[in-house]
């Protein structure tokens, strides 16, 4: 018998698919209802990984069993192109950056090619094509003309040995990642984009989002952080009325310190009142090597630099002394706080670093909490104690009340604040989107006009950033002079490039209309999108869709679409390891989709990969069988080719309800239901079982029942193993693609379940029959027995001895006395 080669005839049928150009996207007439299967675009930082493998072939599978379902899909692929490693490779081995990429990209897309994805590939786009990134300037400019593009000087990573300025990406834990050496903060004009307006909505919106785990939601929320509490006015001697900024004003008694961030202009103004200008200098510089997640973690040493003022608490008068500490952020609030250290662990570590006193405010519950021997803050409610008029209150309503009496006096209000800063895009690097925008001695900021876009990269030979933590771009000098637009003088052009996140942010919407000149065709957008499916992975849970998903919001703003969210439902499968552990090169635990492919074929590692367990869960590779699931192809394989010269011709019905047929129409309705939940284990599994009852009544079966099992069972197999799956159909008398065939429908009355009678006893007499499965479990019959009305009515005052059960026949309840 013919043997099963993979590699011959997966490359015919990959060749066949693309001469049929069978995956485009259907135009507006398409009668069918849409699908947009969307998965997040690669990064062409060299051939593809199995990650990669393991992400589209879930994609790809969502894709093909849509089609098959009736649906006009759209699955489209390019690439998320721009970005430092093209750089820093182009740099390492003096190629272009371009040419680096455009290499990998090649190599990318022929692996994709060799998997089989079913991907609209006259779709397909580059994020650092001229063609693209002039429509991100576009955009760019959109956001910069309603305020919500914008430049404010801001703290950024520096290497004070290399003399740069590093990307987060380049400081590993606190470090340059090139020299080692710990990277401190420098402040420097940058662009960002005013996410915080959209704070609010970022939020609300995530109870719309029923198709994404709650795991992922609550990352965002998380990140976006919305506190609730109050400004409050304390007078600093020196300074005049600070405002601070606490979600606890029940413990405003209980402030016996206050604390500016060392960033804050007040802070060095006390220090130079002090006379103490340089020690502060000294110890702003410490302050600045650290990181925020240092500077916020609990337990460890603060930094402490007593101001030597006071700070009059708004509600006794009570003065208490000022310090800078690095504990607080600059960022967050006001940058000034009131630490009540007997109810906040920061406070608390500090005020006994400091010997300062502490004071209990708020008496938990159980009361006998005491400043003097308590070991940690106590951050919980509770009754207000030594807060004068307020004694006596439960915290939330002297939180009320405190606030209620202080804004009165005109020294609080209440507030919301959040975790989310504006989004910091500029990077000071070569492999980016320039930044439309000119400098105008005259005219200030103007932007580049639409008609001149794209303002396209310049060539340059070095790459490396500028020790003055200039842009590269700042080296072509003749690119960067141009002649101011509104005035006609001499102007410069900005030199900064933005983060990858940018162009991240919009693509899904360009694959509506790849070719337009615009960003996008809105009747097009409006007709695939939003998304149907979006399928990657949960590294990108925070930034990447937070992003998106602003864009989109102010993109709706802007009335370009319709919708305020791109991507209703949201799939993150697991990641890829190799013995437990993520592949890595100085591990040495790297496997290639190259060689799975060539050793096993593609639509081997496609099976493995989703047999390995649930989408979500990590797939270890060293504990998958590549050899067993081609096996099991190749039991399918001559399986087939046996049952072949028995077949009837094709569209023979069969009739009847043979366990055969039972068998195969109860497999269809569970497996459908599985790809349904993208439970494609479960789904691998039950074909499994079938092609081994197929294969016990391969020369038994009637002829039609038995075409129809094969038939069925390919076509169920097909989204998963595309390649296999079109050979065999065509060999069983088909001439169409098994991809433009139809998901088979079962037939609900050979479905069903075979059911038998339960009969239920109390003390040996029938009081309840009901219909169960024949593989029923003891539990689940002893379970139902209770469950039944008129079984609780017989049990009502009795104590139950013991239950026997002879499931799924009968159970019996024996009761005292009975
Ligand atoms: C007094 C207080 C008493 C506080 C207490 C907490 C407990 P969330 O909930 O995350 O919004 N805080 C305010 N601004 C800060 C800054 N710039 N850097 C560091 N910490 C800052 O946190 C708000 C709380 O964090 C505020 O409430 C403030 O401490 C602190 F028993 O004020 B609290
Ligand atoms: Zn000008």
């Amino acid at each position: 018998m013919e043997r099963y080669d993979p590699q011959e005839l997966e490359l015919k049928w990959q060749a066949w698919w693309e001469e049929r150009g069978m995956y485009r996207a259907g135009g507006p007439d398409d009668p069918r209802p849409k699908f947009y299967a969307l998965d997040m675009f690669p990064y062409p930082s060299g051939d593809l990984h199995m990650g990669h493998a393991e992400a589209f072939t879930i994609g790809d599978v969502i894709a093909r069993y849509r089609w098959m379902r009736g649906y006009n899909v759209l699955h489209p692929i390019g690439w998320d192109a721009f970005g430092l490693p093209a750089e820093n490779a182009a740099i390492q081995r003096g190629l272009h950056p371009r040419e680096w990429t455009y290499a990998n990209i090649a190599k990318q897309r022929e692996t994709l090619r060799r998997l089989g994805y079913s991907f609209d590939w006259s779709r397909a786009f580059n994020t650092c094509d001229p063609e693209y990134y002039r429509w991100t300037q576009w955009l760019f400019l959109r956001f910069h003309e309603r305020g919500l593009a914008y430049r404010k000087a801001a703290p950024v990573n520096w290497c004070p040995s290399c003399k740069t300025v590093l990307a987060n990406e380049q400081v590993i834990q606190g470090r340059c990642e090139r020299c080692d050496t710990p990277v401190t903060k420098r402040e420097l004009t940058q662009w960002f984009l005013k996410i915080t307006e959209y704070a609010e909505r970022l939020l609300a919106d995530l109870d719309l989002l029923e198709g994404w785990s709650e795991k992922v939601k609550t990352m965002q929320r998380n990140w976006i952080g919305r506190s609730e509490g109050a400004d409050v006015v304390f007078e600093v001697e020196g300074v005049g009325p600070v405002t601070i900024y606490t979600t606890r004003p029940d413990t405003l008694f209980g402030a016996t310190f206050f604390v500016f961030a060392p960033e804050h202009p007040a802070a060095s103004a006390l220090a130079t009142r002090a006379g103490l200008e340089r020690e502060f200098r000294a110890f702003l510089e410490e302050v600045r090597a650290e990181t925020e997640v240092e500077r916020l973690a609990v337990a460890r040493k603060k930094k402490a630099f007593d101001l030597r003022a006071r700070a009059i608490n708004p509600v006794n008068g009570e003065a208490i002394p000022v310090f800078a500490s690095d504990y607080v952020l600059m960022e967050y609030g006001t940058g000034a706080i009131m630490a009540v250290p007997a109810h906040d662990q920061r406070d608390f570590e500090f005020a006994r670093e400091n010997g300062l006193p502490i004071r209990v405010v708020v008496m938990p519950p159980g009361g006998g909490l005491d400043a003097s021997t308590m070991t940690q803050a106590y951050e919980g409610e509770g009754t207000l104690v030594n807060s004068g008029p307020y004694d006596g209150l439960p915290s939330h309503e002297g939180k009320a009340a405190i606030v209620r009496d202080l804004q009165a006096r005109g020294l609080a209000s209440p507030a919301v604040r959040y975790r989310l800063r504006d989004w910091l895009i500029s990077r000071q690097r070569y492999w980016g989107c320039p930044i439309p925008i000119m400098h105008c001695p005259r005219c200030g900021e103007v932007r580049v006009p639409d008609t001149e876009l794209p303002v396209v990269l310049p060539e340059i030979k070095e790459y490396l950033p500028t020790p003055e933590g200039e842009s590269p771009l700042a080296r072509a000098e003749e690119w960067v002079r141009v002649a101011c637009p509104s005035c006609g003088g001499e102007a410069r052009r900005d030199t900064d490039t933005m983060d990858t996140f940018v162009d991240s942010s919009w693509y899904f919407f360009r694959y509506c209309s790849p070719r337009e000149e615009r960003p996008f065709d809105p009747a097009e957008v409006a007709r695939w999108m939003p998304v149907d499916q979006y399928t990657g992975g949960i590294e990108h849970a925070i930034l990447h869709l937070l992003y998106s998903r602003f864009f989109t919001k102010a993109l709706y703003d802007m009335g370009l679409v319709p919708f305020t969210e791109p991507f209703p439902n949201l799939l993150n499968q697991g990641m890829v390891l190799y013995g437990g552990a993520a592949m890595s090169k100085s591990r040495g635990n790297i496997v290639e989709p190259r060689e799975v492919i060539e050793k096993y074929g593609a639509d081997t590692l496609r099976v493995t990969m989703l047999f390995a367990g649930p989408v979500e869960a990590d797939v270890d590779w060293a504990a998958v069988s590549p050899e067993g699931v081609k096996r099991w192809l190749g039991r399918l394989w001559r399986t087939c080719l046996q049952a072949l010269p028995r077949l009837p011709a094709p569209g023979t019905p069969p009739r009847g309800g043979s366990s055969l047929r039972r068998a195969v129409h109860r497999t269809v309705k569970e497996v459908t239901e599985d790809y349904e939940t993208f439970s494609y284990n479960t789904a691998v599994a039950k074909l499994m079982s079938l092609l081994g009852v197929i294969q016990k009544e391969v020369t038994s079966a009637e002829p039609a029942d038995l075409r129809e099992a094969l038939e069925f069972l390919i076509l169920m197999l097909a989204p998963m193993a595309p390649h296999i799956t079109e050979e065999l159909w065509h060999r069983l008398g088909h001439e169409g693609s098994v991809h433009e065939a139809s998901w088979p429908a079962f037939d609900p009355e050979l479905a069903r379940e075979e059911e038998v009678t339960l009969v239920v006893q109390v003390d040996g007499k029938v009081r309840e029959r009901i219909r169960v499965a024949p593989t029923i479990t003891a539990e689940e019959a002893e379970r139902l027995a209770l469950a039944s009305p008129r079984v609780a009515q017989r049990l009502q005052g009795v104590r139950i001895v013991r239950v026997v059960c002879r499931p799924p026949g009968l159970v019996n309840i024996v009761t005292e006395g009975g």
